[in-house]
């Protein structure tokens, strides 16, 4: 990318808002207060070690897990940064039990709904290793001017307007869709901009990564152990055996896996019938990106976008990646 000829996530939203049927500017308007917060926790993620804001606050979330300060940073300035945004009406994040009506002078008014999952991956912040934010943007079903209310978050994944994630890795990226194609720029921290790095993203067909915590194997289903092995025998026509990649950062691995082709699995296991990963906060935006990059997501029985919600904390299990292979796994899963 030539330094002359760069285009900024704000340039580049407001040459795309056209496409955009509901387009009056507040998406854009929304996707840039994204873009401002995700800058923020960048930076803060960057300064993590030096200014000794790693580790646990001693709290635990809504899920009964360690909360990490950096958690709540980025959960705080999410909620202060769209309050004062005025286009979402109401925002709802992994952090925080219950939705939050916004109350910011023009929230009421505001047409969408953001559901966050502020700082994913966290377990891996103090061992400095990439973590993410998952966002995901829905119109509100309630009128604007009126108090919003759970509805207008527990919408189905096909409804969706927009979502995206920012993964803070060797460098910081935002890959986002408003579901016409997946797009990711890379920020440059010496113009403070996210700079298209990553035009129109196709995630390959086939790969040769897959991405699952094996060691809890012995929990998972017989299919699912019967796909690992598969996985891991010799065959030339299908370049077995495949590669295993696991950071434990769904966003970190799902981007990789993105651009590389691969198959991540959080599959349903004794311990957590259900799977670990979040419907509103994690699976929905992630499966959106995916699909509009030419991949599929499914629990292994339906498509996750389709499932209509019943809470906002609900887990789902989930196989997602590359066409082939989320097929080739659900062979086993479904025999
Ligand atoms: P978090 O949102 O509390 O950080 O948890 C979600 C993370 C995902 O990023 C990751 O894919 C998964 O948990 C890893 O779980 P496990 O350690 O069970 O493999
Ligand atoms: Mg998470």
């Amino acid at each position: 990318m030539s330094q002359f000829n760069i285009t900024t996530l704000g340039q580049f939203i407001i040459e795309r808002q056209s496409e955009f049927k509901y387009a009056k500017g507040e998406l854009s308007r929304l996707l840039r207060d994204i873009s401002i917060a995700a800058k923020v926790i960048s930076r803060e993620v960057n300064k993590a070690g030096i200014a000794e804001i790693i580790g646990e606050t001693g709290e635990v979330n809504v899920q009964g897990e360690d909360v990490k300060k950096l958690d709540i940073i980025g959960n705080e300035m999410f909620i202060s940064t769209l309050s004062r945004g005025g286009e979402c009406c109401a925002f709802a994040s992994e952090e925080e039990d219950d939705m939050i009506a916004l109350k910011g002078i023009y929230s009421k008014n505001g047409k969408y709904v953001v559901c966050i999952d502020p700082l994913d991956g966290s377990s891996n912040i103090d061992v400095n290793v990439s973590i993410g934010t998952i966002f995901s943007i829905y119109l509100r079903i309630s009128e604007p001017g009126t108090e919003p209310d759970l509805k207008d978050v527990l919408q189905a994944g096909n409804k969706l307007v927009a979502a995206g994630y920012v993964v803070y890795g060797s460098s910081t990226m935002l890959v986002y869709t408003t579901g016409k194609g997946v797009n990711g720029f890379t920020l440059d921290p010496s113009i403070g901009e996210f700079c298209l790095s990553h035009p129109d993203i196709k995630t390959p067909k086939d790969g040769s990564i897959y991405s699952l915590n094996e060691g809890n194997s012995i929990d998972f289903p017989s299919g699912v152990v019967e796909y690992i092995n598969w996985c891991k025998q010799k065959d030339k026509e299908t370049k077995r055996p495949y590669s295993a990649r696991y950071i434990g950062s769904m966003v970190a691995d799902l981007h990789r896996n993105l651009l590389k082709g691969g198959v991540f699995i959080y599959p349903p296991t004794a311990k957590t019938p259900n799977g670990k990963l979040r419907l509103m906060f994690e699976c929905n935006p992630m499966a959106f990106i995916v699909e509009q990059a030419g991949g599929i997501a499914t629990t292994g029985k339906e498509r996750i976008m389709d499932i209509e919600p019943s809470e906002l904390h609900q887990r789902v299990p989930i196989f997602i990646g590359s066409e082939n292979m989320v097929k080739k796994a659900l062979e086993f899963v479904n025999k």
